[in-house]
């Protein structure tokens, strides 16, 4: 067995290889909604299935495998990555932040975790935008668990002070006027929460809730990378509105929001 640095190595090889970028600058990872808007980022280069490299698990959503598309944004060098898997299909932690291993191991200094969540702000409405300003990690586990990373890898006990970047949450100010910064807080999922629960979250400080990125953001930032993170509210968490959430809104809101999602993706990349 090879290790999950040595696995996100390999990878990397592969997709250097097949899509003929010798170093990328920028990665991005697609969450829900995110994808759709992407496309107005131009035509891709190359587009490479993910579970043709190693380490690559394949999503269990219906219909969506997993793609590496290479683009060039403003002469930066930009992989999307889409098909994004999470801890509640059944993977490791290893499994879930490999894309993320294998992009920075290609190259990219910068990781883009979106996402679709849920939003306990009233004022803020689902298929707004929300810049992640800093994370709670309820997932109970870390990518780091396990052996010590090896020789030539940071330590394991990795500093997580401006996990988030404060440069390019800068920078994302800087080209897109108002956007919201908030505290994203990571659940295993899959099911919602409770109303209590939303509680919860809200009395230690969240203000949104969803089931992916706070593993990546760890990951990235202890192979050094900037990590920026944003969030697209989808619904409002359970109790914040009237009425039940509803799964089939939350994809609703990410179709409606894909135009807007593409035009903020097209002014943020090039100021990173
Ligand atoms: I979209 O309300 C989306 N993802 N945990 N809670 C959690 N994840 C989500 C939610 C939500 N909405």
């Amino acid at each position: 067995m090879t290790n999950p640095y040595e696995l996100a190595q390999l990878a990397a090889n592969e997709l250097r290889n097949i899509s003929g970028v010798d170093s990328y600058d920028v990665a991005v990872v697609l969450g829900s909604g995110w994808k759709e808007g992407a496309v107005a980022l131009g035509v891709p280069s190359n587009v490479i299935p993910s579970a043709s490299l190693s380490g690559f698990v394949a999503p269990t959503v219906a219909g969506h495998s997993g793609q590496i598309l290479s683009l060039d944004v403003a002469g930066l060098k930009v992989a999307l990555v889409s098909g994004r898997v999470h801890l509640y299909e059944g993977n490791s932690a290893d499994q879930v932040v490999h894309p993320v291993r294998t992009l920075i191991a290609a190259g990219a200094r910068t990781i883009v975790l979106t996402n679709a969540c849920g939003g306990l702000d009233p004022t803020i409405s689902p298929g707004h935008v929300v810049v992640i300003r800093d994370h709670l990690n309820f997932t109970a586990t870390s990518p780091l668990e396990g052996p010590p990373p090896p020789e030539g890898y940071g330590s394991r006990f990795v500093d997580l002070t401006d996990l988030y970047s404060a440069r390019l949450r800068a920078a994302v100010h800087g080209a897109v006027a108002g956007l919201n910064e908030g505290v994203y807080l990571g659940f295993r999922g899959p099911h919602y929460e409770t109303p209590a629960e939303i509680e919860m979250a809200r009395a230690m400080g969240a203000t949104l809730v969803g089931m992916s990125t706070v593993l990546e953001a760890i990951a990235a930032r202890h192979l050094g990378a900037e990590v920026l993170g944003l969030s697209l509210v989808s619904n409002y968490a359970a109790g914040v509105a009237s009425g039940p959430l509803n799964h089939a809104e939350v994809l609703e809101t990410g179709q409606a929001a894909a135009t807007s999602l593409g035009a903020l993706l097209t002014q943020i990349l090039p100021v990173l």
